[in-house]
């Protein structure tokens, strides 16, 4: 290991390994008492295939480019599960290129099991990465049903991405992802209907009414990447302006506390077979005794 590594990659993730495999109680021993500053979190998501990854590839050279100390970190969830097809597709991209970048971590999780489609416990690998100081993390996730929502309550900018032919897929990030997005990019712009795409997304996006949505577009081979770099700066500096620090934290907090008192009870429910015999109230009054004593 170089010694002008800002941080220990090998170190990070073992402790990353480590936490996603651990219990709720090794997980307060871990980051429970952290008073580490957040980092700005950066949301990347989209349907499987959509460009994500080359997107990010591009964005990590851009914003590391800007500054001679920033630490970034970018999680990149896996869904590896056939129903999702991210990993079937064969042709993703690997995010080698950049893996060697000073002032870079990068890590790829499977989400395989995981409830929500995010790993249930992405808030715990994020407060972890914040332990050792990231100053910026991108969280790369597919998202095209519903409970993809979720990732907005853990980023502070949300990207969403969609192809030229994202076709079908644009219904159900109408109703869904969509309405969470910061800043929306149509990737893959050097393919025909990248304009009509995002002309309609524009559209759509100005009905949705409140804020202004900026919709850009962008290519592999970095074109529009700029661009993007910027809003995601304006966006960081319109949340600095809007959004008083205190009450982020708090809100992250709750859904931190949420994750994790889901993940006790599932577990609970789990560990005793016999918790659903009897009424009602004997099951819940046993639960709650066995939560007490986790
Ligand atoms: N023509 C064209 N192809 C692109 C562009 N960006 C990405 N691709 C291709 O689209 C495929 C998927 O790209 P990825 O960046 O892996 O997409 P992803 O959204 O991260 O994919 P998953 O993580 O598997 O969901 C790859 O074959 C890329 O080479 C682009 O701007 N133009
Ligand atoms: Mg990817």
């Amino acid at each position: 290991m170089s010694t002008d590594m800002p941080f220990n990659r090998r170190q990070i993730s073992r402790e990353l390994t480590r936490i996603a495999n651990a219990s709720v109680r090794e997980v307060l021993n871990t980051i429970g008492d952290s008073v580490a500053p957040a980092a700005f979190r950066i949301g990347v998501t989209g349907p499987p295939g959509g460009g994500k990854s080359t997107l990010i590839n591009a964005l990590v050279r851009e914003r590391l480019k800007d500054s001679t100390d920033t630490r970034l970190a970018v999680l990149a969830i896996d869904p590896s599960s056939p129903v999702s097809g991210g990993a079937i597709l064969g042709d993703r991209i690997r995010m080698d290129a950049i893996a060697d970048l000073p002032r870079l971590y990068l890590r790829s999780l499977s989400s395989r099991g995981a409830r929500n489609g995010l790993c249930d416990n992405v808030v715990d690998l994020l407060t972890l990465l914040e332990t050792h100081r990231f100053d910026e993390i991108i969280l790369e996730t597919v998202g095209v049903g519903q409970s993809e929502v979720a990732v907005h309550e853990v980023v502070d900018t949300l990207v969403v991405i969609v192809p030229p032919d994202a076709g079908d897929s644009v219904q159900t990030m109408k109703s869904g992802i969509l309405e969470m997005a910061d800043i929306v990019v149509v990737t893959k712009a050097d393919q025909p209907g990248a304009q009509r795409m995002a002309s309609d997304l524009a559209a759509v996006l100005r009905k949705q009414g409140d804020r202004e949505v900026p919709v850009l577009q962008t290519e592999a081979s970095g074109a529009g990447i700029d661009v993007l770099n910027a809003a995601i700066d304006a966006h960081r500096a319109w949340i600095a302006d809007n959004h008083p620090e205190t009450l982020t934290r708090e809100n992250r907090r709750r859904y931190h506390l949420q994750a994790l008192i889901d993940r006790q009870v599932h577990d609970a429910l789990k560990a005793d077979g016999d918790i659903a015999r009897g009424t009602l109230t004997t099951s819940f009054d046993r639960l709650l005794k066995a939560l007490r004593v986790q």
